[in-house]
């Protein structure tokens, strides 16, 4: 046989190879984050969405200052490891370092209430989450949980949807801008959520998958969250 047929055939074998265990290693550690991490201003409403799905009943909660941790049957789909991530600004950050890594997915959960008046802070620390390095690359789907909607006067998921994006957009602009200042020699950092040239929109991260949904822990009106939760386990 030519010797060069020879060498071809041995790199593709070898090329399949690496292919396999490549995937092998990509499905294993998706398959081992078993982890949903629920995150969020403060008094959003995380705790009591914790002690309701853990304990099947609401316990007084006051700002927490640590995580919480616990077990979820997910019919059919085996556990998933449910962490409550305190909201105060102070310890947030190391929390959520602590545990992203083993996320299968993310609830940002937010006051559909206090929305507006909260909006700049909901969109700030939700910017910080979505560009994080580990969650770029590990991709673990995102549920945005507009809670209290037992709120006569809570804005729904697509008004919240549509008033977040536009203060993303704000956000991506000013921070932009920033890098743009601060980069040598004009070379910007490559990183940049959504699509360059158009306003902010969720559905343009292309390496994450962000959705919406409602609910209310004080109602125990949870079907949006626990449908989410069947599809990601
Ligand atoms: N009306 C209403 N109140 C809620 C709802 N969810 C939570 N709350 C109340 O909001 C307050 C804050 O709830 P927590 O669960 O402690 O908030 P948290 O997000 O854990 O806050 P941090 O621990 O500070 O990060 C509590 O008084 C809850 O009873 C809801 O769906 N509707
Ligand atoms: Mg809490």
């Amino acid at each position: 046989m030519n010797p060069s047929i020879t060498i071809c055939c041995d790199f593709n074998q070898f090329s399949i190879f690496l292919l396999v265990i490549f995937l092998f290693v990509w499905r294993k550690g998706r398959v081992s984050r078993r982890g949903i991490c629920l995150v969020g201003l403060c008094e959003s409403g995380k705790t009591l969405i914790f002690s309701q799905l853990i304990y099947k009943k609401a316990v007084e909660s006051f700002t927490s200052m640590k995580e919480n941790i616990g077990v979820l049957d997910i019919a059919n789909k085996g556990t998933l490891k449910l962490v409550d991530i305190p909201g105060h600004e102070r310890v947030r950050q190391r929390f959520f370092d602590s545990y992203k890594n083993t996320a299968r997915g993310i609830v940002f959960v937010l006051d559909s209430f206090s929305v507006n008046k909260d909006i700049r802070d909901v969109a700030e620390y939700l910017y910080t989450i979505l560009s994080d390095p580990v969650v770029s690359s590990n991709k673990p789907q995102v549920l945005i949980l507009c809670n209290k909607q037992d709120h006569p006067l809570a804005k729904g998921p697509q008004v919240i949807q549509s008033v977040l994006e536009k203060e993303m957009n704000v956000l991506r602009n000013t921070q932009t801008n920033q890098l743009e200042a601060v980069a040598e020699g004009g070379n910007r950092k490559s990183f940049y959520l959504g699509q360059e040239g158009k306003n902010f929109e969720f559905a343009d991260i292309r390496s994450l998958r962000v959705e919406f949904a409602a609910s209310s822990a004080q109602t125990e009106d949870f079907e949006n969250l626990k449908k989410w939760l069947q599809s990601v386990a």
